[in-house]
């Protein structure tokens, strides 16, 4: 890290730079270091070949930020495909998108350090005067707390960095003199009243002009908000009481962070999606790096970088563990559940977690962050952007692109990690993708659909605030830019924060930091980034040897439905059914679903509601002979009408149940035979089928493990006759089986229904073949598009949904049919341990309605969130 000069002068210009903290040092250091030499691997680029990208961003930073100002200014954004600006109230709303909006001129404010950084101060000191002139942050407009404080509040902040330092190197901004950070101390103000909750977690939204409360201000009835929103501004608010001198704002930062800290699910470590403001509930309790979480975990690490407060490290350590220990299922990166982290909570990713190989190479964690971000890079090259959520096997989820910049964020961090060339080439493919299809006559234009090419009138602000910024700097050379990088954090919007600030006005009282930490186990965590000038150039090969074997796992990938309906159509069958193509008005879907035990409600919103029927089968049970159920029974007469007992193992879970079909059997019940398994330790999983057509099946199938089984067992060894009612709703069934007469000690019966309370249920009459079923994969959802018109079945993960088709894609990049899937799971797990082996993450159908209707809701939410 190099010096900065000293500093004095009027105001909050640069202060005499301060020693450095050591955790500031060391956390940047990971910014730093590997960008020397290259010896092998990736062929080096030139300097003249890295200049001439340079000028490439700098020429296409002209056209968009040019047809801004000349176009649009002083609206928000600029409408490329219209060329005009976007003013709000003036053009149909977009709904919470246009909550970044504030008639505050907001891609200027966010644009400001951009000039900075691309060497355009002249056109800086225009740009910060036009923003004194021009800009009002008074109006009477409704914005996002969240998207306010990262573009608008740290763009003043990150122009007033720039423009001390400018100031401070004596040739430009000489008559500067604050004056953006009376700004952001104005607008800081004026967000502070979203703090008003008892939580001290901010209101979602806030009127500029009325605050919350007041009549007029048309907000401050919101209950909940993104985790993200809520976490997301102690480096702009620390930096502008350090600026200032005025601590409240640090202060009110800090309280959301030690709430939501507070609040973290304590067995899992993980944060959920949305919050309740005023209760501290979890609203939304999944949980990955993506939509609505992604920079709390990033502000907590910068948080560190920036204030060198242990306790932020303390917490972002803990939940990084979490993170690498259920999210992060290498090179994906997995939503799971908050309370059951075992079991993930959708098969698609968003676009916004591009971000997170970057943090990861602050935090230094290098491999992982390669990995994911060759994953992304594969999607890019597919799609030439990455869509905005795309499944697991790669298919596009959500087609829309809006010019988001994570990816070239991870790419600029870990060319600086590694040194490594090949993200050089990374960034051209960007540059050149972005001219090629992005491009039209006045700026840049979101993309509409990935697939088609086709354009929205959009150009966000953070476009300009962070894919030129990250481009630029990423074939910059040192003598390139005029001030060094070095000493500034970048914020979630990739604005410059000096690390001096570490040292500057450290008034704010560090609540019971220490107390609360010391019960943490943090023998494991890393205090400092790993040396990459030790790493890389002992094995420059290093991060190239991490891609290689993820080298096609894209290309490799199913594409899911287009094989399956293609081999359909040529055997005459009908394709199956995909969650996306479902009509709520179409008989034949709606048959399918009723053979699920499912029906259709039609809400007055207009949406529409899936309700399973329990499923319930009653009846005496009988032990199987063989008890292994792997051959024509010989007691057909003791199973005949019955439910049979029969022990897990030997054959497979269908065998046995056609052999007590066969029987007459009208129900099974396979108790594990591991001794000592239950339900109490071991994950519920959910039996498959046998890789064939298992629609001759008609009777229903229950697993118990042993503890449970034995239950039964015991009451057959002590009654007669034991009466057992399976249904998968084994907890609204009490009052029913209360009410029916009790099996008098005559007859010797006992119920025994209670033991299915934890157990699976698979109702193989519903259950398709299961090249329809897939295991650990979860409901597709709707776009918010299509909610209004059509329902989308959820395409469970369960191995009884007849509605979605699927493939599962297996690490090594080759497609696995699930037909071998399942069977060669089931195959092994007939002799292995249940506690460890396949459908671990299976769950119940009500439970995946549930999160059917959460994936849903998660749709809505990243609308409304920050997407
Ligand atoms: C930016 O405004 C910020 O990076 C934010 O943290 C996430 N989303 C956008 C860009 O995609």
């Amino acid at each position: 890290m190099s010096e900065a000069g000293g500093g004095r002068g009027s105001g909050s210009s640069v202060p005499q730079r301060a020693p450095w903290s050591l955790v500031a040092a060391t956390a940047a250091l990971c910014l730093v270091s590997a960008t020397s030499v290259w010896p092998v691997g990736a062929a080096p680029m030139s300097r003249e070949e890295k200049q001439k990208l340079g000028n490439q961003v700098l020429e296409m930073f002209d056209h968009a930020y040019g047809n801004y100002m000349e176009h649009a200014y002083p609206a928000d954004e600029l409408m490329p495909l219209t060329c005009r600006g976007r003013v709000r109230g003036q053009e149909p709303s977009r709904g919470d998108v246009d909550d970044a909006l504030g008639k505050f001129s907001l891609t200027l404010i966010d644009s400001l350090d951009t000039l900075v950084v691309l060497n355009k101060t002249k056109e800086f000191e225009d740009a910060v005067r036009k923003v004194l002139r021009d800009v009002n942050l008074d109006n009477d407009v409704v914005v996002s707390v969240f998207e306010t404080n990262i573009r608008v509040l740290g763009g003043l902040l990150g122009g007033h960095s720039l423009a001390i330092m400018l100031k401070e190197k004596g040739e430009y901004m000489q008559w500067y003199n604050d004056e953006l950070l009376q700004m952001a101390k104005q607008l800081g103000y004026k967000l502070l009243p979203a703090f008003n909750t008892t939580s001290g977690l901010p209101y979602p939204r806030i009127n500029l002009k009325f605050g919350i409360r007041k009549p007029e201000a048309r907000t401050g009835t919101e209950t909940d908000t993104c985790t993200a929103c809520a976490g997301t501004l102690i480096l702009e608010f620390a930096a502008l009481s350090r600026f200032t001198g005025a601590t409240i704002f640090e202060e009110y930062a800090r309280k959301a962070l030690d709430f939501l800290w507070e609040k973290r699910q304590r067995s899992s470590n993980l944060v959920g999606v949305t919050i309740n403001i005023h209760t501290g509930d979890w609203v939304r309790k999944d949980s990955g790096v993506g939509a609505g979480i992604d920079s709390y975990y990033e502000y907590l690490l910068k948080a560190y970088v920036l204030l060198g407060d242990d306790s932020f490290l303390e917490r972002f350590n803990t939940h990084y563990d979490a993170i690498m220990r259920y999210i992060s299922q290498p090179p994906l990166l997995l939503d799971v559940h908050i309370h059951k982290p075992m079991l993930n909570a959708r098969t698609w990713m968003d676009a916004l977690l591009a971000f997170f190989p970057g943090l990861q190479v602050l935090k230094g964690d290098i491999r992982p962050a390669i990995e994911t971000h060759e994953m992304l890079y594969q999607v890019i090259k597919k799609h030439n952007f990455l869509p905005e959520a795309f499944t697991t096997d790669f298919r596009v989820h959500w087609a829309q692109h809006p010019l988001r910049p994570e990816f070239a964020e991870s790419t600029y961090f870990l060319y600086k990690a590694t040194g490594d060339p090949y993200y050089l080439e990374v960034g051209k493919t960007l540059i050149e993708n972005l001219n090629k299809y992005a491009r039209v006559p006045c700026g840049f234009a979101a993309m509409k659909d990935v697939r088609t090419g086709s354009h929205e009138d959009r150009m966000d602000s953070f476009f300009l605030a962070e894919m030129f910024k990250y481009l630029y700097l990423l074939f910059a050379d040192k003598e390139d830019i005029i001030f060094d990088i070095e000493d500034y954090i970048f914020t979630t919007e990739a604005h410059l924060l000096p690390l001096w600030l570490s040292t500057t006005n450290q008034r704010v009282s560090k609540k019971n930091t220490t107390s609360e930490y010391t019960e943490l186990d943090d023998s494991n965590f890393d205090w400092t980034c790993p040396n990459t000038q030790i790493l890389f150039p002992n094995d420059p090969l290093y991060a190239q040897s991490i891609r290689e074997p993820l080298k096609n796992v894209v290309d490799k990938s199913c594409p899911r439905g287009i094989i399956r309906v293609e081999e359909s159509l040529r055997s005459g069958a009908k394709p199956p059914l995909r969650a996306r193509d479902f009509m709520a008005t179409n008989p034949e879907h709606l048959e399918i679903l009723k053979k699920m035990g499912v029906s259709l409600i039609h809400l007055k919103d207009g949406r529409v509601q899936l309700v399973q029927h329990a499923i319930q089968t009653r009846g005496f049970v009988a032990s199987s002979k063989p008890y292994n159920g792997c051959s024509e029974l010989t007691n057909p007469e003791a199973v005949m009408g019955k439910i049979a007992l029969i022990q897990r193992g030997q054959c497979m879970f269908a065998e046995k149940a056609r052999n007590i079909q066969n029987a007459g059997a009208i129900g099974g019940i396979v108790i594990d035979d591991n001794e000592g398994s239950s339900s109490d330790t071991a994950p519920l999983f959910q039996m498959a089928g046998d890789g064939k057509d298992t629609d001759d099946i008609k009777i229903p199938m229950l697993f118990l493990f042993s503890k449970e089984g034995s239950i039964i067992l015991d009451a057959i060894r002590e009654y007669e006759e034991v009466e057992v009612l399976l249904s998968d709703k084994a907890k609204d069934r009490d009052p029913e089986m209360e009410n029916e007469e009790q099996p008098s000690s005559e007859n010797d019966s006992q119920s025994a229904e209670q033991i299915a309370s934890r157990s699976q249920e698979i109702d193989l009459v519903d259950q398709e073949s299961p090249e329809e079923s897939s295991v650990n994969s979860h409901p597709e959802s709707l776009s918010p598009v299509d909610t209004d018109s059509a329902a989308s079945v959820s395409s469970s993960e369960q191995d009884s949904n007849p509605v979605e088709n699927l493939e599962t894609t297996s690490l090594d990049g080759e497609c696995t049919d699930l037909d071998n899937q399942l069977q060669e799971q089931s195959e092994t797990e007939e002799d292995s341990n249940p506690n460890v082996s396949w459908g671990q993450k299976a769950q119940p159908i009500d439970s995946i309605l549930a999160d059917w209707n959460e994936d849903i809701e998660a749709f809505e939410m990243m609308d409304k969130d920050e997407l």
